[in-house]
């Protein structure tokens, strides 16, 4: 069987990445329609050797789409995905618009894949810094109990979109022509102030919220907490924009219900799917950025006890946030949707 497909945001830094996996993995694709906001309107994209039009998406344009993998923002979600599910599609959602939602299944795959079988018509993908560290953490809470998560990230500016890698690309440029930088975007297009990231690290990865956390923080915590099922689990997390283009890195200390050595939490997440260990101090083996880029895996390494803490660990999670952040995670979702008949 075969499935008509669309992808909302084909030209963003996400919808790119959506289309390449879907060729990759040969999603079993009928139809492919690539729909986009106004602006994107008109441009060409490849897919299979084949050149295709991003269309501007209308409610109509989902008539027939079994599946329809969102990446455009929250407010094209917000507007198009109820339109998509009343012509019959299943929403893959890669914005917060539904997260938080009763009846939206949150998922990661290696963590709650069951729970898409109850979706109303809307599957929501975590996001990007979630993710990975979930999926790290999963085969951990389930075999010795999570209590606690702190967590400070090291993101990447991809996750800002394709127009924060060209704001990257410019003032790395212009600093190193002694130029003056120009800063437009970030950290948060829309607000009043905005930072160089060249050369810079910029506390702040989206806006903030009342309690003095950002909303990017609040989302790791809020949706940690319903992909793993647990509301008991303490999660703070401090979130930092980077001059890199591609994944995420995570300094993570998590506090669990027992105390394994070491050599048993790397033994357990060197056979967990979806993690590869990278965790050698004699050989100076850790994940980077630049090394996870382009892979779907999560990579773990730095694993070490707290030296006070008795049931405390500190690890080093890297992530491509656009693949396993976004897109990989995205097409994993819908690669079950039909594997298990839960369309
Ligand atoms: C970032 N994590 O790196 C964000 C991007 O909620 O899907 C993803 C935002 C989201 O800026």
């Amino acid at each position: 069987k075969t499935y008509n497909v669309a992808v909302v945001g084909a030209t963003g830094a996400v919808g790119r990445k959506m289309l390449e996996t879907l060729e990759k993995r040969q999603f079993p694709m009928n139809e492919l329609k690539l729909l986009s906001s106004k602006r994107s309107a008109g441009k060409t994209v490849m897919y299979n050797n084949q050149s295709f039009t991003v269309e501007e998406a209308t409610p109509e344009s989902f008539e027939g789409i079994d599946i329809a993998l969102f990446s455009a923002g929250g407010g094209v979600s917000q507007k198009f995905a109820p339109e998509a599910v009343k012509r019959g599609a299943v929403v893959v959602d890669n914005t917060s618009a539904f997260r938080m939602a009763e009846g939206v299944p949150l998922v990661v795959p290696e963590v709650n894949e069951e729970d898409i079988k109850e979706h109303q018509g809307i599957i929501a993908n975590p996001n990007c810094s979630t993710i990975q560290m979930v999926a790290a953490l999963q085969p951990l809470k389930a075999k010795y109990g999570l209590k606690r998560i702190i967590v400070s990230t090291y993101q990447a500016v991809s996750g800002s979109g394709a127009e924060a890698i060209e704001e990257l690309k410019t003032q790395a440029q212009d600093f190193l022509e002694g130029k003056e930088m120009k800063a437009e975007l970030l950290p948060v297009k829309g607000e009043d102030k905005h930072y160089p990231i060249a050369f810079n690290a910029l506390p702040q990865i989206d806006v903030f919220t009342d309690n003095g956390f950002t909303f990017e923080e609040m989302k790791m915590i809020n949706e940690t907490k319903k992909i793993m099922h647990d509301d008991s689990i303490q999660v703070a997390a401090t979130c930092v924009r980077l001059p890199v283009f591609t994944s995420h890195a995570e300094s993570v200390y998590v506090e669990l219900g027992d105390t394994p050595s070491v050599e048993e939490v790397k033994a357990l997440l060197a056979s967990s799917a979806g993690v590869t260990l990278q965790d050698n101090p004699d050989e100076q083996l850790y994940p980077t950025p630049l090394q996870a880029a382009g892979l779907p895996d999560v990579f773990v390494g730095r694993i070490r006890k707290d030296l006070n803490q008795e049931n405390g660990y500190h690890m080093w999670i890297v992530s491509d946030n656009l693949l396993k952040g976004a897109a990989w995670n995205s097409v994993q979702i819908a690669e079950s949707l039909v594997k298990n008949n839960w369309l």
